[in-house]
């Protein structure tokens, strides 16, 4: 195992500039919209099984252990309860194994701009993340342009609406390979949509035709790959049993988040946009770990 102490350290100047000022305006865009930021849950008893395996990271405590958050999913339906519009600029732990160091897009550590919206669709959601990137692009432009043009010479106000790729209809005409081909060939933003139950946790919902979610990913061009995920949420209790017992997931660590449904959770959806992608995309950076300060890279130990 390497130690890299001072990699660490080598993010740009402009990077964290750009990336200050995308934090800033994504906030003002969804606060202007009604939506309050909510503080970051970082330990829980529950956390996102995901829908790939990584390294456990869970700290004992007591009697019983916390499972350090991989994404903040649960907690947001929860607190739809309390105000119909939340966002939170979430610390993700995701020990990934080190083959996704090669995809220039995988820490270990990253952050998310999650949001969720009460009775929200997955259009609901489209519309508002489209509206999002292009005032804070235009805005960013306009503030940090000259410095983002000698960095990336592809910087565009994106056109709305983004347009929406069939995930089964691209994987038909592409192959497996669809999402980087697509990304590569692509000059603007799009989604990716319907994706089908076995690739996504159980938490999106099903679509009536039983087999794909209402949900979606955001993609971004010239090759840079998927930006954010999100979808329309399961919210019924008997719906989430038979969804986790179709994936297999413990239902032993998620009895919290159990007992808290069968109370009743609004019906809502949201997304989340990873903020060291959303900064390399703009940048046009090679790999996340030049978008943030001390990056942790899956299958290194740094500072
Ligand atoms: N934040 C994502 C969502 O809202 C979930 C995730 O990161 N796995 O759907």
């Amino acid at each position: 195992m390497e130690i890299k102490v001072e990699k660490s350290l080598r993010v740009k100047r402009e990077v964290l500039e750009i990336s200050s000022e995308l934090i800033f305006l994504m906030g003002k865009f969804l606060r202007e919209r009604g939506f309050i930021e909510i503080l970051p849950v970082i330990i829980s008893p529950i956390t996102d099984p995901l829908n790939h395996s990584v390294f456990d990271a869970e700290i004992k405590y007591y009697d019983g252990s916390y499972s350090l958050t991989k994404s903040m999913i649960f907690h947001k339906q929860l607190a739809m309860r309390i105000h119909p519009r939340i966002f939170s600029f979430s610390p993700n732990i995701r020990l990934e194994t080190e083959e996704k160091k090669s995809t220039g897009r995988h820490l270990i550590e990253f952050t998310q701009l999650d949001l969720e919206m009460r009775e929200a669709t997955r259009e609901d959601i489209m519309a508002l993340v489209e509206e999002m990137i292009v005032y804070t692009f235009e805005e960013l432009g306009r503030k940090l342009g000259d410095l983002i043009a000698k960095m990336n010479p592809h910087f565009s106000i994106p056109k709305v609406p983004f347009k929406k790729v069939r995930y089964l209809e691209a994987l038909k005409e592409y192959g497996k390979d669809f999402e980087n081909i697509l990304s590569e060939k692509a000059t603007e933003p799009f989604w990716l949509i319907d994706i089908p139950i076995d690739e996504r946790e159980f938490y999106d919902k099903l679509d009536k035709n039983g087999k794909t979610l209402l949900d979606m990913d955001l993609m971004y061009p010239y090759g840079f790959n998927e930006a954010s995920s999100g979808g329309e949420r399961e919210y019924e209790y008997d719906r989430i049993v038979k969804r986790m017992e179709y994936k297999g997931n413990d239902f032993s660590s998620m009895r919290w988040y159990l007992e808290e449904v069968k109370k009743g959770i609004p019906p809502s959806a949201g997304c989340g946009i990873g903020i060291e992608r959303l900064t390399r995309f703009v940048c046009n950076l090679s790999h996340v770990e030049e978008a943030r300060l001390f990056p942790k890279v899956p299958g290194e130990l740094s500072l």
